[in-house]
């Protein structure tokens, strides 16, 4: 991939932190950090790695993307929205009662949303449920996921770990945004997931470690994905919450707090 294509990917990955930033403050509400510590991952598939159809969001082809930690939707919707799913000024619309755009992601009303989230826990075995009908189906298409790090705290996220490795399902990419943050504080402090790549690996997955905010390793490890064999990938994706706003970033307080109306000014300067 060229030089070019990465910057654009870039500037892609911005005007969607911009977009976050700019939803959130007119919602007054919602979840700042973790979407933009996944932007960059989000911003990879849909504009790079992902086959799919806006103009027809259940083309059967399509690959498909599952956000587990559903409170991080405003990037996938920015993602969405900036794909041509529909328009930008539905952004604007976040959290409002009669809005396609809720808090947390509802596969019944936005177009492109693959599953609804946000009971967290629940997204790997959905992936992972599509995967193995795409094997069944001797269907082409891929299943990418994002989890949260404080997510994979859940229980569920370990019994499908051991299933998607049972079924072999290389068509699966799942991406661990480990900003190391939770609601409550630090991972380390309400739960140890250390040591993940080992635990990972030893469920039977392959797995790849990178930062999660270096497009050119994003793009690597879905490629390496790609020509993986016989069982599942993890990429464990060093991210930081809050990442691109600096007086966001590493703050567990903006994990659910949208930016003030100042907040977002100072935000967006530093994101022009
Ligand atoms: C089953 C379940 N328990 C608790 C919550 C409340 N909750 C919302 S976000 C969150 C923290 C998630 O942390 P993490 O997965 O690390 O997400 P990120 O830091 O990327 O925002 C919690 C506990 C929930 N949504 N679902």
């Amino acid at each position: 991939m060229s030089n070019q294509e990465i910057q654009e990917l870039e500037v892609k990955a911005k005007e969607i932190r911009r977009w976050i930033i700019k939803m959130l403050a007119e919602a007054g509400s919602g979840h700042p950090g973790g979407a933009l510590s996944c932007t960059d991952i989000i911003t990879a598939l849909y504009f790079k790695i992902m086959n799919h159809k806006p103009d027809n969001p259940k083309w059967e082809d399509r690959d498909r993307f599952v956000l587990s930690k559903g409170h991080s939707c405003p990037a996938l919707y920015s993602a969405l929205a900036l794909s041509g799913y529909f328009p930008t000024s539905e952004l604007m619309r976040l959290r409002k009662l009669d809005s396609f755009l809720q808090g947390h992601t509802d596969m019944t009303a936005t177009p492109g949303v693959e599953m609804s989230a946000g009971s967290l826990g629940q997204g790997l075995s959905v992936a992972g449920g599509m995967a193995l009908a795409a094997k069944l189906d001797k269907k082409k298409f891929r299943v990418y996921v994002v989890l949260g790090d404080g997510e994979s705290q859940e229980g569920q996220i370990w019994e499908a770990a051991m299933a998607c490795a049972h079924y072999k399902l290389d068509n699966l990419c799942a991406f661990l945004d480990y900003n190391k943050l939770q609601i409550d504080g630090p991972v380390n402090e309400v739960m140890v997931i250390e040591p993940i790549v080992d635990k990972f690996k030893a469920f039977g997955w392959n797995t790849i470690e990178i930062d999660g905010h270096d497009m050119h390793q994003i793009i690597y490890a879905t490629n390496e994905a790609n020509i993986t064999y016989g069982k599942p990938t993890m990429v464990i994706a060093h991210t930081i919450k809050g990442k691109g706003v600096s007086f966001m970033e590493g703050k567990v307080g903006y994990h659910g707090v949208a930016p003030t109306k100042e907040e977002e000014q100072k935000a967006l300067l530093e994101l022009e």
